[in-house]
């Protein structure tokens, strides 16, 4: 479908298909509610700007946009594993589905303006090798006013289906000493860093060091809140929110990551994470976020 679309034009919607840095495909969607690019590498949503607002993801501007290698900030979708794998730590961190090729398989508006872009991956033998099952993962965005995320899990082989996931959204925040996080008091937490649990005692999480938390949370509402914004998230059928953050340090360690762009990001996660979740033959397993900047 991709391939014959190009350039699509109404009154209420204006598409183009272009190519970053003259590698990756990626769709540039207007509407008068809002401003959207996305990747057929990975689902990958690099820009949201509802109506009236600013961008709301972040992005870095050392991003690679080249096949096969994660592009850093937007909304990448860690999938069938999240972090590194249980058993084979050697294959790739976050899972195959960021790297990926998806086939754009819908593309609608609705009569309220939002529009409904839908993109599949399925198994192949190319993932049979790390991840013997047959598969179809669907990865649905609504944009309009609010950006909903969702991911569809279906199992189609015989046997039930180990997975992990995350969509691993980083938010564009003026400055993260001064960002809060609302929405976690009294959710237990897995600290990464320190490897051991813990509980948010205060409403507000504030940063002034590296943070890597997977918080126990069901269908959590947090809130985003800096200077420019108060980004609202709601999630749908997550057993883990994931908050993470890498600091100084940490960010010098990446090549894709300027040495300051931890001041300007958070990364809040929708997931399911920890234990792996076994999706019965035939099953499918949603996973979702809604983001809505207030
Ligand atoms: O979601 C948090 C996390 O798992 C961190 O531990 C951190 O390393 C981050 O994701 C980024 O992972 P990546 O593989 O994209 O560098």
């Amino acid at each position: 479908m991709f391939d014959t679309i190009e350039k699509f034009n109404t009154n209420t919607l204006n598409i183009e298909c272009n190519q970053r840095d003259g590698h990756l495909d990626y769709l540039v969607i207007d509407t008068p509610l809002a401003h959207a690019e996305v990747h057929l590498q990975g689902a990958h949503l690099t820009s949201y700007i509802p109506k009236a607002a600013s961008e709301v993801l972040w992005l870095s501007p050392l991003a690679k946009f080249e096949k096969q290698i994660a592009i850093r900030g937007g909304i990448p979708i860690c999938w069938p594993w999240f972090g590194k794998h249980p058993e084979y730590p050697q294959l790739a961190q976050h899972g195959f589905a960021r790297n990926s090729r998806f086939k754009l398989s819908n593309l609608e508006q609705a009569d309220d303006l939002s529009v409904t872009v839908t993109m599949t991956l399925s198994s192949s033998d190319i993932t049979f090798e790390g991840f013997p099952y047959s598969f179809l993962l669907t990865v649905i965005f609504v944009i309009g006013e609010s950006l909903s995320v969702e991911l569809l899990t279906e199992n189609c082989s015989n046997s039930p289906m180990p997975i992990s996931q995350a969509i691993h959204s980083y938010f564009s925040v003026d400055d993260i000493v001064k960002t809060k996080l609302l929405g976690l008091s009294n959710h237990s937490y897995w600290d990464q860093l320190a490897l051991k649990e813990g509980k948010q005692i205060d409403s507000e999480l504030k940063f002034d060091q590296e943070t890597d938390r997977i918080y126990q949370t069901s269908n959590a509402h947090l809130d985003v809140i800096c200077d420019r914004h108060r980004i609202h998230i709601e999630q749908e059928n997550e057993n883990a929110s994931v908050v993470w953050n890498p600091w100084e340090n940490k960010s010098k360690l990446m090549s894709d990551f300027p040495d300051s762009g931890y001041k300007h990001m958070l990364c809040v996660e929708a997931a399911h994470a920890g234990e792996r979740i076994f999706v019965a033959p035939g099953e499918q397993l949603s996973l979702k976020q809604c983001i809505t900047v207030r």
